[in-house]
């Protein structure tokens, strides 16, 4: 898939392209991202791209004519593209969302600027996400963080890829604690379950400890949640204080 990116801010996209795990996916073209430079699209000889809005009142408003024309030719390069505008007043971006994304053929973010764009970009637009709800000064991290939850789904992109799997939320509830050795550190030890070999107690502990940890934390994720008999016996326990 690829991902095509409208920004003023090219450069706040470096690292996503250069580090980790999505940089090196990036470097072997697991998935393909072009960061555009809005500016590039600007007429001479001020590169204008922002103007006062019409009706007075502070902030300057993103303008209709660099963005038609980067769309226009993107879309020539990413026909199959969905075009997305990250904006505080779009849907907040979901698990289930970035999934849905990483079967498309690509996406084109254009990043809004926090004072708002001109309306009729609205109108060329297919979809409309915000990360949640806090004010960001402008759509670039908004982005990052987009680009970084579908790509992490692209095949190829993790290393294993069942690791995607048992992702909190991909499942609908949060994860179940995680140990690693030594199996005592400051007086605290590792459930005797987990060096047990036993996998299916192991993997009923899991289970049951993601229940926990989503009835605590997240009581939100468990309301939405199926659950079959045994789970819902522990939930019962876990409410009466039982388990
Ligand atoms: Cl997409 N943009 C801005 N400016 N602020 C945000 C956001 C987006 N999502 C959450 N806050």
């Amino acid at each position: 898939m690829r991902f095509d990116v409208i920004t003023l801010f090219p450069a706040m996209f470096d690292p996503l392209m250069q580090v980790g795990v999505i940089g090196r996916a990036a470097a072997k073209r697991v998935f393909d991202i072009e960061v555009h430079n809005l500016r590039d699209w600007a007429d001479p000889p001020h590169y204008v791209v922002d103007d006062a809005p019409y009706g007075g009142g502070g902030g300057m408003v993103m303008k209709p004519e660099p963005v038609r024309r980067a769309l226009s030719a993107i879309r020539r390069q990413a026909p199959d593209s969905l075009v997305v505008l990250t904006t505080p007043q779009g849907k907040t971006f979901r698990q289930q969302d970035a999934v849905a994304f990483s079967h498309t053929a690509g996406v084109i973010f254009l990043c809004g600027r926090y004072e708002g764009v001109d309306e009729r970009i609205r109108s060329w637009v297919d979809e409309e996400y915000s990360i949640g709800d806090y004010v960001l000064t402008g759509g670039e991290y908004a982005a990052l963080v987009m680009v970084d939850a579908i790509a992490r789904l692209v095949p190829g992109v993790l290393g294993n890829d069942a690791s995607a799997e048992d992702d909190s939320f991909s499942e609908g509830l949060l994860e179940y604690p995680h140990y690693t050795r030594p199996v005592e550190f400051e007086g605290m030890t590792v459930p005797s379950v987990l060096i047990s070999g036993n996998h299916g107690e192991i993997a009923r502990w899991r289970r049951q400890e993601s229940l926990r940890r989503t009835l605590l934390r997240r009581p939100d994720l468990l309301a939405r949640q199926e659950l079959d008999d045994a789970d819902r016996r522990f939930v019962e326990d876990l409410r009466k204080g039982n388990a």
